[in-house]
């Protein structure tokens, strides 16, 4: 079996750079462990930035997006109860978000795929990308019960964090940056109408809470939990009942409660692999970086990086030019460095982190620095711009010449 660029993972990066590669005439055939339903199970992300969005677009599968998704030009940041909007559209000259669910994308994504009549094995087991660094690599996998080799030019690692293709990196050649915090996520999807027309992010004694939405029938809703917390021990109405406490008083009034369709625990961590590409092994999205969900970045930097991925695929094919190849590290490595910065540092200001350790500093102080700094940057336009120019994402970076 032969294609020109094998992808490891059907998630949001694979499927979504298969289709870009596909619109450029380049062949591509998507490895992915699990069956797509179990891939469409996953509630993740919910906001897009505007290139992710284009992105989608350019690769056509936007239509869907464009009719149901939901354009947010502001959100709000409460904390310890006063409400702050971020006006993104203000603030940026007129940027803005979109709220749609990676559910959605992926699903619009694998229709797309199979409507364009493009192979995708699911339930591919033993993925492993071979003789990287030689210019004839492979993936070999087993596919119900026969072996596969599938040889191509070039691999796209899309196989998020606990992927096979970052293994891949000899460890004396890959360089690991990681923070793990101390707590997580509880999410619980819905269908109630949200507490509010924009998303709220929660400062609060009791932990951080985050308002999220689906549409204007289904609401997300998260709860900073400690790590030890399992999903068995809280009951939708332990989970209403907490978020209330957590929500802004006249919001937390308004709140319609119901019945949950999911619930989940996410733990919170930064960490980013340097390089991003060894050989012909390219690494995108999760598989190379992981950041808190607090800034809504993780989607976001994937996209960032299929951007890079694509254009360059599209240059040694269109234009002869293998050699550029070189650039996808740099380019993608600074803009997910970005977006780890401010991930942590939203996270730093907006979650509880009591007693628990902190850095070189004592947990008292530190929560007072985090105060001040929320206070600062909250209270201050130039402050908000701040917030609001990384939320709507910074812009893609080209190619050099
Ligand atoms: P994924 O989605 O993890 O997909 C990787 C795919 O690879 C498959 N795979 C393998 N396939 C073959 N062989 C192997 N050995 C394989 N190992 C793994 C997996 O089965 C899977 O299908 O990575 P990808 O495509 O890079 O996408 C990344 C995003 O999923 C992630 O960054 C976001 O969900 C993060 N995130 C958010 N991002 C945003 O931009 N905005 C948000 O609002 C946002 N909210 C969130 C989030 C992530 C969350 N969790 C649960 C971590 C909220 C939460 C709660
Ligand atoms: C979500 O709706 O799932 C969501 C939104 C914003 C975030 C994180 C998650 O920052």
């Amino acid at each position: 079996m032969k294609t020109q660029v094998a992808i490891i993972g059907a998630g949001p990066s694979g499927l979504l750079l298969g289709q870009l590669l596909a619109k450029q005439g380049i062949s591509n055939i998507i490895l992915e462990r699990v069956t797509g339903d179990y891939v469409l199970g996953r509630i993740r992300a919910g906001i897009l930035e505007q290139g992710f969005a284009d992105l989608v677009r350019e690769a056509g599968v936007a239509e869907r997006m464009d009719a149901d998704g939901d354009v947010h030009d502001g959100f709000e940041i409460s904390a310890n109860g006063e409400r702050y909007h971020i006006d993104l559209k203000g603030l940026t000259g007129g940027k803005t978000v979109v709220c749609y669910g990676q559910v959605e994308i992926t699903q619009d994504l694998m229709d797309a795929r199979e409507a364009a009549g493009l192979t995708t094995y699911y339930e591919a087991a033993d993925v492993q990308p071979l003789n990287v660094k030689s210019d004839s690599p492979s993936v070999t996998f087993t596919h119900a019960g026969e072996q596969y080799e599938l040889e191509c030019d070039y691999i796209a690692g899309c196989d998020g964090f606990h992927g096979v293709s970052r293994q891949t990196i000899p460890a004396d050649k890959r360089t690991e940056f990681e923070r793990v915090y101390p707590f997580g996520w509880l999410g619980l999807l819905s269908d109630t109408p949200p507490c509010n027309s924009e998303l709220i992010y929660c400062k609060h004694e009791r932990g951080f809470a985050l308002a999220s939405m689906r549409s204007e029938t289904r609401s997300r809703y998260y709860l900073q939990v400690p790590l030890t917390d399992k999903v068995e021990d809280w009951s939708d109405e332990a989970f209403w009942d907490e978020l209330k406490k957590r929500l802004p008083e006249d919001v937390a009034a308004g709140l319609v409660t119901g019945p949950s369709i999911e619930k989940s625990i996410a733990p919170l961590r930064s960490f980013v692999c340097e390089p991003m590409q060894y050989g012909r092994l390219f690494l995108v999205g999760d598989a190379a970086h992981i950041v808190p969900p607090t800034g809504a970045k993780g989607l976001n930097l994937a996209a960032s990086d299929v951007a890079t991925l694509y254009k360059i695929m599209t240059r040694v094919y269109k234009d002869n030019d293998p050699e550029c190849i070189t650039q996808y590290s740099d380019i993608a490595l600074r803009r997910v460095w970005n977006g780890e910065r401010f991930s942590w540092w939203m996270s730093n200001m907006l979650h509880n982190f009591g007693q628990m350790e902190t850095g070189d500093m004592d947990a008292a102080t530190f929560k007072r620095f985090m105060e001040s700094e929320l206070d600062y940057y909250l209270n201050s336009e130039n402050g908000r711009r701040v917030i609001a120019e990384q939320y709507v994402g910074l812009p893609y970076e080209e190619l050099a010449p």
